[in-house]
């Protein structure tokens, strides 16, 4: 395709807020940037698995086992079609892999943290997954057509799975006073770190302002993490649970919560590699990748075995 053509169709593209499809011309920067950010989000949906892996053996009721292990297979769901939709953008899968197990790639900073009771599975499914649908409910408008399709299908399932989380927290807050603490002690540990799930202040966030001109993101990190704060306040009332930040407030004017200071130095620690648990979390991933390599074998021996015949009746 002519490079000019391709630049121009491009550019009326995005400004009339149609999709942008894998064969289309588009830059390389736009190319590049959309594959850091869904390899990024497809990884998290991976790795993201581990801390709530963990607690299925020891979920209270076998409804609640039910329910975990559902939402633990919806996460590893997100992943493949995150990963598929990444692809579209000529990149393997294989690759993919390898820049997340060498750390050339991140996954979100939110799954360092330990997942220490069963308070910790209400916290990450009303908090975190909460999180992720205000991000992920915009993503739907981004402008990369597989990407913003993806987004669709994850979205009705993380509403699932923030429900699922509150109806954890519900019962522990009406519990006995130490299932309460429980309830408590789990928003104080995940309160913050759902804080910087949204990314950097806008004004220390170097790809926000090019990533807004391509429509990737249709809404700043500051002003998402604002609605989630908003969303969120309430629900942690209703609860009977308080936000441990002594700083928080209600401005009647704007009608917005303001909060106290995010600790930046942790966040950047943690993604950097230098979290509580990321060596842990890439370890076992990539043990989980080695350990799996027989299943791939045995796929693909099985595929070359059966394609031919495949074609002989087709
Ligand atoms: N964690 O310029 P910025 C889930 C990096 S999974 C780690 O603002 P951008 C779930 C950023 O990559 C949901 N890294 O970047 C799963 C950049 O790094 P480099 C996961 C972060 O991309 C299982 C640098 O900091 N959701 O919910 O414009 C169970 C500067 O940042 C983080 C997604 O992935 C972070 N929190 O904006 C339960 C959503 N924040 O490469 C639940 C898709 C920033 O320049 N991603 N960085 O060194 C996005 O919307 C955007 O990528 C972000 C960051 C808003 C996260």
């Amino acid at each position: 395709m002519d490079q000019q053509y391709g630049q121009e169709r491009f550019a009326t593209t995005i400004e009339s807020d149609e999709k942008v499809e894998p064969r289309d011309w588009m830059p390389d920067g736009y190319r590049s940037t959309l594959i850091r950010q869904m390899a990024q989000h497809a990884h998290s949906e991976v790795i993201g698995m581990q801390p709530e892996a963990n607690w299925i053996s020891r979920a209270p009721t076998l409804m609640r086992k039910m329910i975990l292990i559902a939402k633990v297979q919806d996460e590893a769901g997100h992943g493949l079609y995150l990963y598929s939709a990444t692809e579209t953008l000529g990149v393997s899968r294989d690759e993919l892999q390898e820049m997340l197990h060498s750390g050339q790639q991140k996954y979100s900073s939110i799954f360092n943290y330990p997942t220490l009771n069963w308070a910790d599975m209400g916290a990450i499914g009303w908090l975190v997954d909460g999180a992720a649908i205000v991000n992920q409910i915009v993503l739907q408008r981004t402008s990369y057509g597989p990407y913003s399709r993806a987004m669709v299908k994850i979205c009705k399932e993380e509403s699932f799975h923030a429900r699922q989380g509150y109806s954890i927290l519900m019962v522990l807050a009406q519990g006995s006073e130490e299932q309460k603490a429980m309830a408590q002690d789990a928003l104080d540990r995940w309160w913050w770190p759902s804080l910087m799930m949204f990314g950097p202040h806008d004004s220390e966030s170097p790809h926000t302002e090019q990533s807004m001109a391509w429509k990737i993101k249709r809404i700043t990190n500051d002003d998402l993490r604002q609605m989630y704060i908003d969303q969120t306040v309430p629900q942690a009332h209703y609860l009977g649970l308080t936000i441990p930040d002594p700083e928080l407030s209600f401005d009647e004017e704007t009608g917005h919560w303001s909060i106290g200071a995010i600790d930046w130095d942790e966040f950047w620690a943690t993604i950097k590699g230098d979290g509580r648990l990321n060596r842990e979390r890439i370890a076992h991933k990539v043990k989980a990748w080695e350990d799996g390599q027989w299943v791939r074998e045995g796929a693909m021996a099985y595929a070359d075995k059966h394609t031919p015949r495949l074609n002989k009746s087709a």
